[in-house]
């Protein structure tokens, strides 16, 4: 591939209000974008999703900074890396750390796509020309307000975060005024043993799934949940690799999953899972990080994978942000997002924006 050099941009973007969950709430969303240069001058761009603090996974933005500045980079013979997917093999003798991880692997993948002039999409095996979509109501949002106009956008599907114990009412209020859209909660791990009985009894509100109820790593309580319940389990924190995946489907712990190539380490990883979920029946939808519209774009070529047959959480640029770092926008039209054709991830980065809201940088040549 050619790599010269890879800088790192740590970024802050003002959210349009804060996105709540009963874990932790982001106001200004801290990122890193990677930019990937070949000796052509030709450039791929990635960005690490982890959050400012711990409060969805164990990195965040600090930690992948020193982990791909001090730890990856160096590590990585570049000069013998010919395809993406060689990175996580060069990087497997290090524990954790999907973010910092997914996001250097994004940017070789957009590079090796304009490299090769072809799209993100077409590349990996994309069969959809456009993604349908879903959005997600933080906590604090106000119902009538949003819903009115994500109805306009024509969203396919509704998510909420909850607050324990006092799902129902919001539920059949969502219900009441989003026109038989289906509806689903995440409960991000909240929930414990005790709510099991709890938690069948929302098999009444008739929820299109409920995702990632109890804490990460356990398999056994979703199993025993999903045993009992009619409405599908969805994982989400549980699945950082395709082993966990392939432990989940094996033991029938959720019977859809929920891939979000940050999580699991990578866009080779997330398509392994997709691949086994394929061959398993199990439906898969793409997961969102409240990210900016660089990662936005590599979530469209991901979703536009046969196995992608729920809408996901990409949503419009203008859900989180006056304005994104790329262009055109991402946009929302009848709950779909067309799959851009052009080379790579198919959209231009706003330079501009990205000078004025970066707030340290870093250039490692090779
Ligand atoms: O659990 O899916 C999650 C946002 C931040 C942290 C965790 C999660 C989320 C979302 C996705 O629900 C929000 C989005 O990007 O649309
Ligand atoms: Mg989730």
């Amino acid at each position: 591939m050619n790599v010269e050099s890879v800088t790192l941009r740590r970024i802050r973007m003002p959210l349009k209000k804060p996105f709540v969950t009963h874990a932790g709430s982001v106001k200004e969303r801290e990122l890193i974008i990677i930019e990937t240069a070949d000796c052509e001058g030709t450039t791929g761009y990635g960005e690490v999703t982890a959050f400012s603090t711990p409060f969805y996974t164990a990195e965040t933005i600090t930690t992948a900074w020193h982990m791909l500045t001090d730890i990856f980079l160096p590590a990585v013979h570049w000069a013998d890396i010919s395809h993406p997917k060689e990175l996580p093999d060069r990087l497997s003798g290090f524990q954790g750390n999907q973010m910092a991880k997914a996001g250097l692997e994004a940017s070789l993948w957009d590079l090796y796509a304009k490299q090769k002039n072809v799209s993100l999409s077409k590349l990996i095996g994309g069969t959809r020309e456009a993604v349908e979509t879903g959005v997600v109501i933080s906590l604090t949002d106000d119902l009538e307000d949003v819903l009115e106009g994500y109805l306009q956008e024509g969203y396919q599907r509704f998510k909420v975060k909850v607050n324990k114990y006092d799902e129902k009412k919001m539920l059949l209020k969502i219900q009441e005024l989003s026109q038989g859209i289906p509806l689903m909660i995440d409960g991000n791990g909240v929930y414990q043993q005790e709510d099991l009985s709890h938690l069948k009894a929302l098999d009444e509100l008739h929820l299109q799934m409920i995702e990632q109820p109890f804490r990460p790593g356990d398999f056994y309580l979703h199993q025993t949940l999903q045993k009992e319940m009619d409405t599908p389990v969805c994982l989400d924190e549980s699945i950082s690799s395709y082993d966990d995946a392939f432990q989940a489907l094996s033991m029938d712990s959720c019977r859809i999953i929920n891939i979000k190539a940050s999580r699991v380490g990578g866009l080779s990883e997330a398509i392994a899972i997709h691949d086994l979920c394929v061959e398993s029946n199990v439906p898969v939808w793409c997961g969102g990080m409240v990210e900016s519209g660089i990662s936005r774009a590599h979530n469209i070529a991901l979703a536009s994978l046969p196995g992608f047959s729920i809408p996901g959480d990409i949503s419009s640029s203008s859900r989180f942000w006056e304005r994104d770092l790329i262009q055109p926008e991402v946009f929302v039209e009848k709950g779909s997002i067309a799959v851009p054709e052009k080379p790579g991830i198919g959209f231009n980065i706003d330079y501009e924006y990205l000078d004025y809201i970066t707030t340290e940088s870093f250039t490692f040549h090779k």
